[in-house]
Order: structure tokens, then C-alpha cells, then sequence
């Protein structure tokens, strides 16, 4: 936490040290008690720090080491070595794999099988082996196939339709049926949508308007009415806006200098809200809306994958 006025700038080099640091900071308790969140951290940090025009900061071939340690009988991938597999985990390992550009170490078929036997007859997908069914997920197993160029191993029509059972009369979307609509769950749900190329079932006026209705006056946006502020739901809500060709809907000078002003001025990285203590998931979600927003010197992420937009074209086009 720092107690400095408020940077107006991107604090590049702090948050770089920041990102490259945390995997030299075993000893401390956080680092133990994060354990199980492993493998997304180092797609939060990866992802950053090459937005940032920095990849090479991680030795390549050690975190391709560990993400292939991280895969399990059974295909999919756990949070560390021999963890149980969930899908998240086998999201961000695909996707660590797709930036470093070393899909073809996997062995793509097991992923396929570990994702397809998450689908159920509903269109719906768990998570694990243990059945939680959330839109989450259904965002998480479309990434991945497509990622893999596998999209043809699940029925994506009725895939689509539960997405769209699972939309809300104010044209959000929530985790299951019935359920509040919430900015991550929109990010989960337009994403898989237009990654699947059915962004016609969206009411993007409705949605839009109700996306940009999360701004405060402080310039932050919130993830549904009457909740605070968190730099987080730069990602979730611009994305989202940045789907539906919405973003001029906001204030985007006033949300630019929001997440600059939950930089850490001392350690690095980027605090959920200023004051607050960085973190990796806030740094990368705080640079990827910069670059969203248009802020100079940062590579174009792409706003349905939360990845960096060359990446994307190298493997789909
Ligand atoms: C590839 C970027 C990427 C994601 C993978 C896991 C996932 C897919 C998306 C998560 C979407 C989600 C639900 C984000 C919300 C995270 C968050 C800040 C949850 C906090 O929710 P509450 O209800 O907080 O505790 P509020 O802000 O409503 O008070
Ligand atoms: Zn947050």
C-alpha cells in the first residue's frame, strides 16, 4: 500500500518487478496459502507482463515445464502439480500454452476428452469431476476448444441455448438460470457467445446500457447496482462493451485514471481500489482495461479471450 498522491501514469517497471517477483517470494505465507491458485496466477502474470511488451521477463521453457506438471490422467489440469483437475485451471493452462506459443507440447486430444465429458445434456457444463454447474465454465470449455481448434467435440447449438436460458430480463446474464446478473458472469456469457459467433441472441442496447450503468462517480465501475467499485470490473464490464462495440458508453478518461490511481507507487502492481494492497489477478485486469481503453504502449488484448490479440490471430485468424 502506499501512501504517494496518485500516479497519473502507467507504472510499467514497478509492475513488471511486481509480476517477476511473486515466484521468488516462497518463504512467505501468502504465497503457501495461494498455492491452489497457481496456475491462473501465472496466466494473470504471463498475460500482463506481455501486454506489457515484457514475456520474456519468464523463463519460457521452466513455466512450460510446470503448466505440462500440472495435467492429469484424466486430461484436464489442476491449480499445481497433482491437483485435481478442474476446467479453470485447464483454461489458463491452454492459455499460457497458446501465448508462449507451445500448444503442440500438449497432447491436445486428452484436453478434448477432459472438457467434453464436463458437457451435459442441457448444453450446461461442470466444472469438475463433482458436478458444480455455473456459465463459468461454459466459457471456460469454450475458450479452451477453441483454442484448440476443437469446437466440432461439443454440441455448441445447445450450448448457446442454455447461454440464452440464462439471460435476464435486464438483458444481463448470471451463472444459471434464474440467477442475478453479474459482470463476470457477462463477460462469461458474451465472450462464449461471440467466440462462438452468436452475438445476435444479445440485446446489446439493453445490455449496454446496464453495463454502462455500472460507472461511479469516482470513475470505477461496479459489477452489479449497489456494490462497490473494483478495478477487476474494468475487465469484466469493458470487455464486455468492447464485444457489443459499446465503449464510448463510458467515461473512459475517468476510468483510465481510476485504475492508475490503484497502482501501488512503492511495491508495483494493482490494487482492487486505491489504497488497497496489488495484487496479480487486479494487475492484469488493470492493464488489460488500459489497453482496452486505448492507453499508449500496450499491445491490443483481445476482449473475448483476455489475451493478447496477435496471439488470437496467430491461431484463429
Ligand atoms: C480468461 C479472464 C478469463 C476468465 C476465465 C473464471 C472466469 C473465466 C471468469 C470469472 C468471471 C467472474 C464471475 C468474475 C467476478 C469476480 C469477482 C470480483 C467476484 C466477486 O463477486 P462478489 O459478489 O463481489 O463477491 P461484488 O463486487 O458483487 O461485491
Ligand atoms: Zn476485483
Amino acid at each position: 500500500m502506499s501512501s504517494e498522491a496518485s500516479p497519473t501514469e502507467l507504472l510499467r517497471e514497478l509492475h513488471v518487478q511486481f509480476i517477476v517477483g511473486l515466484d521468488k517470494r516462497k518463504d512467505e505465507f501468502e504465497y503457501w496459502a495461494s498455492e491452489h491458485l497457481r496456475l491462473n496466477g501465472v496466466y494473470w502474470g504471463l498475460t500482463a507482463l506481455d501486454l506489457m511488451n515484457r514475456k520474456d521477463e519468464l523463463a519460457k521453457e521452466d513455466v512450460i515445464d510446470f503448466v505440462l506438471s500440472c495435467q492429469q490422467d484424466n486430461g484436464g489440469f489442476g491449480g499445481m502439480t497433482d491437483h485435481d483437475a478442474h476446467l479453470l485451471y485447464t483454461l489458463s493452462a491452454i492459455q499460457i500454452l497458446a501465448t508462449l506459443d507451445a500448444i503442440d507440447r500438449l497432447d491436445v486430444e486428452k484436453v478434448v476428452e477432459f472438457v467434453k465429458s464436463l458437457s451435459r445434456p442441457d448444453g450446461s457444463f461442470a466444472g469438475d469431476e463433482w458436478g458444480e454447474v455455473d456459465t463459468r465454465f461454459t466459457y471456460c470449455a469454450l475458450s479452451c476448444l477453441s483454442l484448440l481448434n476443437r469446437l466440432d467435440a461439443v454440441d455448441v447449438k445447445k450450448t448457446v441455448e442454455y447461454i440464452d436460458s440464462c439471460r435476464n430480463f435486464d438483458g444481463g446474464y448470471g451463472s444459471v438460470p434464474g440467477a442475478e446478473s453479474h459482470a463476470g458472469q457477462i463477460f462469461c456469457c458474451v465472450g462464449a457467445l461471440a467466440i462462438v459467433n452468436s452475438l445476435h441472441l444479445v440485446d446489446a442496447d439493453q445490455l449496454g446500457w446496464w453495463l454502462a450503468e455500472r460507472q461511479l462517480k469516482n470513475g470505477g465501475l461496479n459489477g452489479r447496482p449497489e456494490k462497490l467499485e473494483d478495478v477487476c470490473y474494468s475487465w469484466w464490464v469493458i470487455s464486455a462493451l468492447a464485444i457489443l462495440d459499446r465503449t464510448h458508453w463510458i467515461n473512459k478518461q475517468k476510468l483510465t485514471e481510476f485504475i492508475l490511481s490503484s497502482q501501488d507507487t512503492e511495491t508495483g502492481g494493482i490494487a482492487d481500489r486505491p489504497g488497497d494492497y496489488p495484487d496479480v489477478f487486479h494487475t492484469l485486469f488493470g492493464v488489460a482495461g488500459l489497453s482496452l481503453l486505448g492507453y499508449e504502449g500496450l499491445k491490443a488484448v483481445d476482449p473475448r479471450y483476455c489475451m493478447p490479440r496477435y496471439v488470437i490471430e496467430r491461431i484463429i485468424g
